[in-house]
């Protein structure tokens, strides 16, 4: 495996005190804290390389437009893309989607035609299409789950219609921590001729990625929950899809000649990326990468997976508890609420013990709604995790509960 010890000390945040004790960071799925190694990588390059890129023909601007497509190139390899003009730089998975809707909407999709998501899905992958629905008359559908919070993909096939245009799908749930099988998702919406975007916000950090083998023709996900800076995200689309869908936003580098009479666009990957690109975030975004592959995403993904274990197991000798997800394959992400104690209070209280984890309804309120309750408490475990720190979170649950 690896030496957590020596992890640890990568990020050092994680020494740091709250109220006095120890903090104890079980956030991650709303996102990473950062090793000193994108830090440095991201402060070097601000302090001796920062010019635009990809417009100057100067020697700064040439060295940092080397660094932003080694990062395209570094994006394509970590999730095996076939080209790196497949690799569209955003904001995060939240543009990336709304990139999507956007575009394939547009010349994809007319009044009456219908998209699938699920009950399952992040407010990113249901809003944007709800803002097609009332622009365009786009008719939103979302495939039930069980009571473990696994899709029934029994039922795939009976949601789909000759109107389904699209399927957009969480690779994992950011709430009940649900890997689904996306793979078998892809096959059987190809076996209707509609193509998917699978949202792997909550999968890029914690396991290999390899969008040709899932065979998705979009997947979307963000740097800043793997370990790399915010305001950088990735959308992925295969080639063919996205030489066919019209720009998302107009601007610089997206053109290849404006006239008044006529405008033409860039080549891919260019043609989705107007305005100057967050070029020091997308070379901290590469570092990163290189950190989790120098940790290794097999290991990675067994102690994650150990740490999940063992919290669901401990968490299940508390008196009153419920656990929202219970899938045979779930990911680094465990929903709880004990008794009648609100999720609030619950994190409140285990914050002044110095243990942060988030409360609430996770921006997935229709789950909410399917589960029949207005948030958890949610614990996300991310590589450098200790099974120690599930214990003083597992203490800090009983000590809340005497308390109520
Ligand atoms: N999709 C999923 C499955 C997510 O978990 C999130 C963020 C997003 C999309 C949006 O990502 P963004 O980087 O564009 O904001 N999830 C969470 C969360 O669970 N807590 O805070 C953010």
């Amino acid at each position: 495996m690896y030496d957590i010890r020596k992890v640890r000390e990568d990020f050092p945040i994680l020494s740091r005190e709250v109220y006095g004790k120890p903090l104890v960071y079980l956030d991650n799925a709303a996102t990473t804290q950062k090793p000193l190694c994108v830090l440095d990588a991201m402060r070097e390059e601000y302090l001796n390389v920062n010019a635009n890129v990809h417009r100057g023909v100067h020697y700064l601007s040439q060295q940092a437009t080397d660094l932003h497509e080694a990062a395209r190139e570094k994006v394509r390899q970590f999730i095996n893309a076939a080209k790196t003009e497949e690799i569209i730089f955003t904001r995060g998975t939240t543009e990336a989607i709304n990139l999507v809707a956007s575009s394939f909407c547009e010349n994809q999709m007319k009044e009456g035609d219908e998209v699938l998501v699920s009950d399952m899905e992040h407010h990113s992958n249901i809003v944007p299409w709800q803002l097609q629905a009332m622009k365009r008359g786009i008719v939103v559908k979302h495939l039930p789950i069980d009571d473990k919070g696994c899709l029934d993909l029994s039922t795939f096939n009976a949601h789909l219609s000759s109107k389904t245009k699209l399927v957009s799908i969480a690779h994992v749930s950011n709430v009940l921590g649900t890997v689904n099988d996306v793979k078998r998702i892809v096959e059987m919406a190809h076996a209707c001729g509609i193509p998917v975007l699978v949202d792997g916000a909550q999968s890029a950090p914690h396991m290999k990625i390899d969008v040709q083998a899932i065979g998705c023709d979009f997947y979307a996900f963000s740097g800043h929950k793997m370990y790399g800076p915010t305001g950088v995200g990735v959308l992925y689309g295969k080639e063919e899809w996205l030489e066919k869908l019209p720009p998302y936003q107009g601007g610089g580098e997206m053109i290849d000649k404006v006239t008044w009479e006529k405008t033409t666009f860039e080549r891919l990957p260019f043609k989705f990326e107007a305005g100057t690109p967050d070029y020091v975030a997308t070379h901290g975004l590469a570092t990163a990468i290189d950190y989790l592959c120098s940790v290794g995403i097999d290991n990675i993904k067994a102690h994650e997976q150990e740490l999940t274990r063992y919290c669901m197991e401990q968490l299940k000798t508390i008196d009153g508890i419920r656990i929202f997800g219970e899938a045979e394959h779930k990911d680094a992400v465990v929903s709880f609420l004990v008794g009648d104690i609100h999720h609030l209070d619950m994190g409140t209280l285990l914050d002044r013990l110095g243990i942060a984890v988030r409360t609430g309804h996770h921006c997935a309120q229709p789950l909410m709604d399917r589960l029949g309750i207005s948030g958890t408490v949610r614990a996300s475990f991310a590589l450098y995790n200790t099974k120690e720190e599930i214990d003083v979170l597992v203490a800090g649950i009983r000590r809340v509960s005497q308390m109520f």
